[in-house]
């Protein structure tokens, strides 16, 4: 309950910030985008992890708030490294269920679009798989809407659901990010090695862009090389960091 006060007051005392984590691709090892997470840092306190805060801003609605803040933050950034002199970067933005289910997300991202001036084709959303099972009729209808924008999306999480793959012809993805489980284990237990390459060549075949997510040791990374995944995100690279620390990334490749 205190909690739930002290998420309650955190927009308006600005103790939400973001980190980015970059998306690398495999085959080059250029950054091709960045994830935007959320993080809290109370007044006096240290920083709260999402884990721990998400799940209850989730079941007090207190969520589409926050969520709202994240987008437009995400979208500002975008805008504000482009007129930094930087090539554009793609921002992916996590949605939570309430955000996609439950208002009218694709209006709300539109308006944020044009009040942050941000380009939707840099903008990815990314989607649990379960939360496009809860409701794929209306996640159908938003995803059609939020594309013909321009809108890039991504299954976040995939592998943990239920979906199979031929379910997801009829919305209209760019990338599955294999979940982080996954490939954890992946170079020493054969079925998981073994569900990671079925989802890469069953993603290829429908032509979406695949991200292994959590990638850890080099093994890993030589294994989704190997195995053809398009593009990773983790600590073998880099851990979500400050805007700064992404900018400071980009200059350093556009110098070598
Ligand atoms: O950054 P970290 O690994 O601690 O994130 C933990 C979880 O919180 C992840 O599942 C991530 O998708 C989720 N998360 C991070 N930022 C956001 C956000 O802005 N909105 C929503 N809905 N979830 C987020
Ligand atoms: O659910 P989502 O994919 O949005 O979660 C991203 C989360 O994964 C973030 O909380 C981020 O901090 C975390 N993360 C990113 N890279 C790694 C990694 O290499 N290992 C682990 N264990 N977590 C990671
Ligand atoms: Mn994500
Ligand atoms: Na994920």
């Amino acid at each position: 309950l205190r909690m739930e006060g002290a998420l309650q007051r955190a927009l308006q005392r600005q103790e939400f910030l973001l980190h980015y984590q970059p998306v690398v691709d495999i085959a080059t090892g250029n950054v091709s985008g960045v994830e935007a997470l959320l993080r809290w840092k109370p007044h006096g306190r240290p920083m709260v992890a999402p884990s721990d805060f998400i799940p209850l801003a989730e079941e007090t609605g207190l969520i589409v708030p926050i969520g709202e803040w994240v987008l437009e933050t995400a979208m500002a950034q975008q805008v504000a490294w482009l007129r930094r002199g930087l090539p554009p970067v793609r921002v992916s933005v996590n949605l939570s269920a309430r955000q996609f289910l439950g208002q009218d997300v694709a209006q709300r991202v539109a308006a944020l679009l044009a009040k942050t001036g941000c380009d939707p084709r840099w903008l990815t959303l990314e989607i649990t798989e379960s939360v496009l099972m809860q409701n794929p009729a209306a996640a159908a209808e938003t995803m059609a809407r939020l594309a013909n924008m321009g809108v890039q999306l991504a299954i976040d999480d995939f592998g943990t659901g239920y979906s199979s793959l031929a379910s997801l012809k009829r919305f209209p993805i760019h990338s599955l990010k294999i979940d982080r489980s996954f490939v954890s284990d992946l170079t020493q237990d054969a079925d998981d090695a073994a569900i990671v390459n079925a989802v890469i060549a069953l993603a290829h075949s429908m032509k979406l862009n695949v991200i292994a997510e959590g990638v850890e040791t080099s093994e890993q990374l030589a294994f989704l090389h190997e195995h053809g995944c398009d593009q990773m995100q983790g600590y073998c690279f880099s851990r979500p960091v400050e805007p700064q620390g992404i900018e400071a990334l980009l200059r350093a490749a556009e110098a070598a």
